[in-house]
Formats: structure tokens, C-alpha cells, sequence
């Protein structure tokens, strides 16, 4: 039996893979968790963790001795990083290397994932969509230039030190339980708040021209398991659905799925002091390599969440 683990898995990615592994695949997983965070996850063995203290990943690493090794822990919200930079460059970069290097020290080779984003493509250009993996990179925020860095010295450790590291970049997840600081948890909390009564209504918006690529959380972690798998080291995926819709076909979406009267206003909290336009996947890399497909549609993990959120509040 194959032994999976799971760094960072008390996010909204974490619990899904988890269950994906063990499902799918029968995998032996454990995961781990922040000190302060509370993480249940049937059937998983569940390890408390700190990747900003290495020797804590190399104990845990020599303990289990993981067959695969899915990266997640991460400061991993773009608005966070403009008002914590440092935070996020120690986290997803130290961390990251932290995490390389407790792999390195051990005396087999696992697989490991890195978890990068869709945002390090950054600028993006006209003609430039679909993106491809070797397009340029032009981050325009400070969580796409920590995720940029920790995919560069993936694929260094990858070459260096003959390490069997793939790297991810995974444009924007989307589904039930995801927290609502992301804009489609963030709107559909909002929706069923209106419902009950809770506020006033009115939704409150950030930039609504942005184009990004959704995909659910499900269709996520299947990529994810699929391609540490039959991935090759060194190498770097997209992951997505590989069409962009905006922000505004998304709230009108999540609107036309409530029977309420809804205004929508411009919140200048939600504004970011730089947006890049429109991100797209090209998936052709992570379909060749694995054969994935997206299986749940936009409007499906639309529903699914606004009725999580319709239940939560
Ligand atoms: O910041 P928290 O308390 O939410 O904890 C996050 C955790 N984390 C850490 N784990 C270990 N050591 C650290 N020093 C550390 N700092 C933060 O990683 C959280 O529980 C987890 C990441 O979960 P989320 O923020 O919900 O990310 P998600 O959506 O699960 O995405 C996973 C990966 C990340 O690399 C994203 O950048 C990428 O997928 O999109």
C-alpha cells in the first residue's frame, strides 16, 4: 500500500485530497496541521506541524516514510500578502525549502508536489491565452512572486539533486467549505446571508472585469494525485479548467440562482492595488501526462457552494 502525506491539509484543498487518496486509491494517508488548528479527517492519521521548523518535517518524514508528498501548506490568499509580504515570503518559500530539504535528507526517493498557482503567470498578454507552462513570468503580486520562487528552486532541487519534485500551478479552486475570503465562497456567503435575513441586499464587490479560470476543488486534487503519479521531475502543470469567465458572469450567476431582489455595490476594501486581467490555463501538458479531464461544471460547484453556505448560515 502506497503512503501518502499531506502537508498543510487544514485548508480547504487538504480534506478533499485526503479523501480523494484513500478513495481512488486506496493510498495509507496521513496529513498535517498547524498546532492551533483543529483537522479531523476519517481514516487519516493526523501529524501536528510548523514547516518554518525543518527539523520537525525531518523527524515526521523519517517516521512515516511517505511514498508521496503533497506540499500544500501555504499562505495562500493574494489579499494577505499585500498586508503580510514578509510572512508570505517565509512561508512559501522558507517552508518550501524546508520541506525540499527534509525530502533530500531522506535515504529512499519520494514524489513530491509542489502546489504553485495560476497567479505567477502575473501579466499577461493579449495572444498570451490560454497559457502555456514555459510562457513568461510577470507576477504581479507579492503571493505570485513567493509561488514563482518556490517553483524555480523545485525545479534546481529537481535537477541538482536528482529529486523526483513536480510542480503545480494551479489557477483558482473553487467549492464547498472554501473559505470566504476568495470571491465565489465570498458571494455566496453574501447571497445566503440575504436569504436569511442576516443583511441587507446589497452584495459588496471588488473589480468584477477580472477574468479567471475556475475549477472545483474535486477536479483539483484528481489532477493533483494523477500527476504525482505519472508526472516527471522537474516539471511544471497547469491545473484548470482552461476557460476564464469573469467576475461579473459569476455573481450574475450566483444571483440567478437566488429568488431575492439583490443591488450590488462596489466595496473599495475588496479593491486590490493591482488586478491582473485575465488568467487562463492551458491544460494540454497535465492531459497528455495524464489523461484528466474536468468532470464537475462551473455551475454545479457554483450550487453545491451557495448551498453549503446556504446551510452554514
Ligand atoms: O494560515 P492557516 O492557519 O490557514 O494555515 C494554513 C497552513 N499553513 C501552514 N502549515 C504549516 N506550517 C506553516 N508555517 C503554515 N502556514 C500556513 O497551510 C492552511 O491550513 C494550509 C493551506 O491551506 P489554504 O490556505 O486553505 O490553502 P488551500 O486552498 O488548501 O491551497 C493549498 C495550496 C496552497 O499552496 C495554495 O497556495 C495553492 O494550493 O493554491
Amino acid at each position: 500500500m502506497k503512503r501518502a502525506l499531506i502537508i498543510g491539509a487544514a485548508g480547504f484543498v487538504g480534506g478533499y485530497l485526503a479523501r480523494h487518496l484513500k478513495i481512488a486509491y486506496g493510498m495509507d494517508v496521513a496529513v498535517t496541521k498547524l498546532p492551533h488548528e483543529v483537522l479531523e479527517i476519517e481514516d487519516a492519521t493526523v501529524y501536528d506541524l510548523d514547516i518554518l521548523k525543518q527539523e520537525e518535517i525531518t523527524s515526521l518524514l523519517f517516521k512515516i516514510r511517505p511514498d508521496y508528498i503533497f506540499h500544500l501548506a501555504a499562505q495562500s490568499s493574494v489579499g494577505l500578502s499585500w498586508k503580510k509580504p514578509g510572512l508570505t515570503v517565509d512561508i512559501n518559500i522558507k517552508g518550501s525549502i524546508n520541506v525540499m530539504d527534509a525530502a533530500r535528507e531522506l535515504y529512499y526517493k519520494p514524489k513530491v508536489l509542489l502546489i504553485g498557482s495560476g497567479e505567477e503567470y502575473g501579466h499577461i498578454k493579449e495572444g498570451e491565452t490560454p497559457i502555456t507552462e514555459d510562457n513568461m513570468i510577470r507576477p504581479g503580486n507579492i503571493y505570485a512572486a513567493t509561488k514563482v520562487c518556490q517553483n524555480m528552486i523545485g525545479n534546481i532541487y529537481a535537477k541538482a539533486y536528482d529529486m523526483d519534485i513536480m510542480m503545480v500551478r494551479a489557477f483558482n479552486h473553487i467549492g464547498p467549505t472554501q473559505a470566504p475570503m476568495f470571491v465565489v465562497a465570498d458571494f455566496c456567503r453574501q447571497v445566503a446571508e440575504i436569504e436569511k435575513g442576516l443583511r441587507e441586499p446589497v452584495m459588496y464587490v471588488g473589480n468584477l472585469s477580472a477574468k479567471r479560470d475556475f475549477t472545483d476543488v474535486r477536479d483539483v486534487v484528481r489532477a493533483y494525485a494523477l500527476l504525482i503519479q505519472k508526472g516527471s521531475a522537474g516539471e511544471t502543470y497547469n491545473v484548470g479548467s482552461g476557460h476564464a469567465v469573469s467576475i461579473r458572469e459569476i455573481l450574475d450567476m450566483i444571483i440567478s440562482l437566488s429568488d431575492k431582489e439583490i443591488k450590488v455595490e462596489v466595496d473599495p476594501n475588496k479593491l486590490r492595488p493591482v488586478d491582473v486581467p485575465i488568467i487562463e490555463a492551458d491544460t494540454k501538458k497535465l492531459k497528455a501526462a495524464t489523461g484528466w479531464e474536468q468532470t464537475i461544471s462551473l455551475r454545479q460547484t457554483i450550487e453545491e457552494t451557495l448551498n453549503y453556505w446556504r446551510e452554514m448560515c
